[in-house]
């Protein structure tokens, strides 16, 4: 064995030459691995006793991807395509031996061997468009020669992996060897290459799917059309098809250069980075900085939940989906009933259309017990309170409860208002006492926010962390305050939407303005869908708002076909003449002589106050780090993943401008826009959120 540098080496077994790489954790093509993989090629072709290549890795996967952190770094050692280059240009076949997974510019690299064997349980994949990229070391102009252009833009604008099997018979992988062995599968493939003297088959070379691919341009085209919802305010996607359009129409050499211009243009972009920032923070907001990786977690094989209205419902489906059996509390057996028959309902639903089989509902449902008896939950792990927004009524629950639950349980609440430190004051164990704070639909939202009360107890919250992951949520940790992280946040917006429309803009303005931002719809669009009349009464209602004047009206959002906007029979939107009289009237009323509102204007009143406000969360302690907060607006509100998070877009856009505008606005209209003491002090050190 020689060691060609730290992450790699080369034994030469027999006359096969294997070259391991090993830097974990995924391998991926740091400067010392590119290194390994050309110095290793040129050791093995010096040898005269190896007749071949193996490329193969060490540790959990093959290579994964180019190395994510190098990007808008100055580069060390040999470039990606000077590696390739040694491996396509080896005059002995090049066999990529493939564990794991082998994504992005490692499969490019892969590609770029002669040959590909794998175990059953490997996967490939170009899944650069989900960090704003494209596959930018030839993985464009190769994939479609293999697998023909209509296959290559699903694969590259989705980011998939292909498991080994389908790979095979799409023709990526070219053999399956048994699991385990792969090392020895690889050499026994190459060996066989060698003695039927195969050609050294090279991918950039095959021309036929390409030549067929010609006659059908429309497939660009469909394909543009058919996903345009799907990569709305992308730059990724639309890169990647002109990438796979120039393999079907242009020279390899040339598709080449159309390839490496665009993805330069992608990986010096604002999305690409927002991206990055982005798959980090994933990451990241797992790690609590006291609560450590070995903290004892409490073992939760059962789940209590009290409530089966819509949250309770949809709580309960998690679990289930996980296989953790679930009893589920009602005060009256009407309303039991209704909870469980819409939980069956929504399974059913699933089964229809194809994604679940009936034999899966019922396993579900054969897991999922009804009761009125809160003493049922004597004997769940985690008990999880999903009744309305009323604090004597969750006191009095949590009391009943602390008589019931078992030691050690997990006593959790769902609120999403409330103050979880005095919830807590109605038990004797508070330090079991946390908010898992779903958001709705809950079974469909990834976010989960869990909050931690003054007294948690750290085992408690390293289980919660650890049950979201469980059940295929992304967490974030957050502290007690008033709307916790995510609301607290909304607030801002909805605030500064509401004014605007008094001031001069019309909701359907605002609206427009969010979407275009990249919002899936804007703050008045998302009140008529939920519903206007949450938490409104018709008897204590007054007028006193445009929201009592519209309910009043009878106009309550989607529902009833009418709300801040008018809706046909389809729900498309239509603004409405009702809704401006009123706002105008309102506007009057109230002295406001209304004036042009600019879009420029609705962003930074909507959107720089959630920045402020996120800097006074981190200052409180609130969330552990500015990602966080990103991670919390990203998955449970819509948050654009391409501005990266409200956080990651402040530092984009420039917290100097930021706070100019905060003190701009509240020198114009009060404190609503006092500027936070986090935000003054970053701009006075040069700083970003980001650098925290
Ligand atoms: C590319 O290839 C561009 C080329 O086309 C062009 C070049 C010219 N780099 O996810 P995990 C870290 S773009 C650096 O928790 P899992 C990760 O941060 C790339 N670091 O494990 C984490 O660190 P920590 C295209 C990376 O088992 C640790 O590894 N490739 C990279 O759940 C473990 O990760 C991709 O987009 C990287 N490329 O999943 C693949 N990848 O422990 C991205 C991971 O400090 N990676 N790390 O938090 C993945 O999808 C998953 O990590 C993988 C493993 C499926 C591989």
């Amino acid at each position: 064995m020689t060691a060609i540098n730290e992450v790699g080496d080369l034994t030469i077994d027999g006359d096969v030459a294997v070259l391991t790489l090993n830097s974990p954790p995924v391998n991926a093509l740091s400067g010392p691995v590119r290194a390994a993989i050309d110095g290793g090629i040129r050791q093995a072709l010096a040898n005269d006793a190896a007749k071949s290549i193996v490329l193969i890795c060490e540790g959990r996967t093959f290579i994964a991807g180019a190395d994510i952190t190098e990007f808008g770094k100055a580069p060390t050692g040999p470039s990606l395509f000077d590696a390739l280059a040694m491996i396509e240009n080896s005059p002995k076949p090049v066999i990529a031996a493939i564990h794991g997974t082998a994504l992005g510019g490692g499969f490019e690299v892969a590609l770029t061997c002669n040959y590909r064997v794998a175990v059953p349980s490997a996967k490939c994949g170009l899944p650069e468009v989900n960090l704003g990229l494209l596959p930018g070391a030839g993985g464009t102009q190769r994939l479609p020669r293999i697998v023909g252009a209509q296959k290559a833009l699903e694969m590259v604008t989705s980011g998939q992996h292909v498991g080994a099997k389908a790979a095979k018979e799409m023709g990526l992988f070219d053999e399956i060897v048994e699991e385990g062995k792969l090392r020895q599968g690889a050499i026994d493939f190459v060996r066989k290459v060698v003695a039927e003297k195969r050609p050294l088959k090279k991918v950039r070379d095959l021309s036929d799917k390409m030549e067929a691919d010609r006659k059908h341009p429309e497939i660009f085209a469909d394909f543009r059309k058919a996903n345009a919802r799907k990569f709305r305010g992308f730059l990724a996607p639309e890169y990647n098809i002109q990438c796979i359009e120039a393999a079907v129409n242009l020279p390899f050499e040339e598709g080449i250069k159309v390839e490496q211009k665009l993805f330069r243009e992608l990986v010096t972009g604002t999305q690409s980075a927002a991206q990055r920032h982005v798959f980090f923070a994933e990451r990241q907001v797992w790690k609590l900085p006291d609560v450590p990786a070995d903290t004892p977690q409490i073992p939760v094989n059962t789940v209590g939940i009290i409530g089966a209205g819509t949250m309770g419902g949809g709580i309960a489906m998690n679990f289930l989906n996980a296989g953790i059996p679930v009893t589920i509390v009602e005060t009256k057996q009407e309303a039991l009933d209704r909870g469980l028959g819409v939980i069956r309902k929504n399974y059913e639903n699933t089964a229809k259309k194809g994604r679940m089989t009936q034999d899966d509902v019922e396993k579900r449902m054969g897991m999922l017990k009804g009761t009125l008896a809160l003493e049922d939950l004597k004997d769940s792990d985690l008990i999880i309170e999903a009744i309305f927004e009323n604090m004597d009524v969750k006191k009095d629950v949590f009391g009943k409860l602390d008589k019931i639950a078992k030691p050690g349980a997990i006593l959790a609440t769902n609120t999403s208002a409330l103050n979880i430190d005095e919830i807590a004051t109605a038990v004797k164990r508070p330090e079991a006492v946390i908010g898992l704070h779903f958001f709705s639909p809950a079974n469909v939202m990834r976010l989960l926010e869990v909050v931690r009360a003054d007294k948690t107890s750290k085992p408690v919250i390293a289980t919660s962390m650890a049950i979201a992951k469980k059940i295929g949520k992304i967490a974030a940790l957050v502290g007690v305050c008033p709307g916790f992280v995510g609301n607290r946040i909304l607030a801002q917006r909805q605030r500064e939407a509401q004014k605007l429309i008094l001031e001069g803009a019309m909701p359907w303005d605002v609206d427009r303005v969010l979407y275009d931002f990249g919002f899936p719809m804007g703050p008045f669009a998302m009140s008529d869908l939920a519903g206007l009349d949450i938490g409104w009464s018709k008897e204590k209602s007054k007028g006193e708002t445009i929201r009592d004047r519209l309910c009043e009206m009878d106009r309550r959002g989607q529902k009833t076909s009418a709300g801040f906007y008018d809706y046909d029979e389809n729900r498309n939107a239509k603004p409405s003449k009702v809704t401006e009289d009123i706002i105008l009237e309102f506007a009057s009323k109230k002295g406001i002589n209304r004036r042009t509102i600019s879009d420029e204007e609705i962003i930074e009143r909507c959107i720089y106050p959630m920045i402020n406000e996120g800097a006074k969360i981190l200052e409180e302690g609130k969330a552990i780090r500015s990602s966080d907060i990103d991670i919390v607006w990203i998955n449970g509100y819509g948050w654009p993943v391409y501005r990266g998070g409200p956080m990651f877009y402040g530092d984009t856009i420039g917290l100097d401008k930021v706070l100019a505008k905060m003190k701009q606005f509240q020198a114009q209209m009060g404190d609503d826009f006092k500027p936070a003491k986090l935000l003054e002090k970053l701009v006075a050190d040069g700083k970003t959120f980001g650098s925290l």
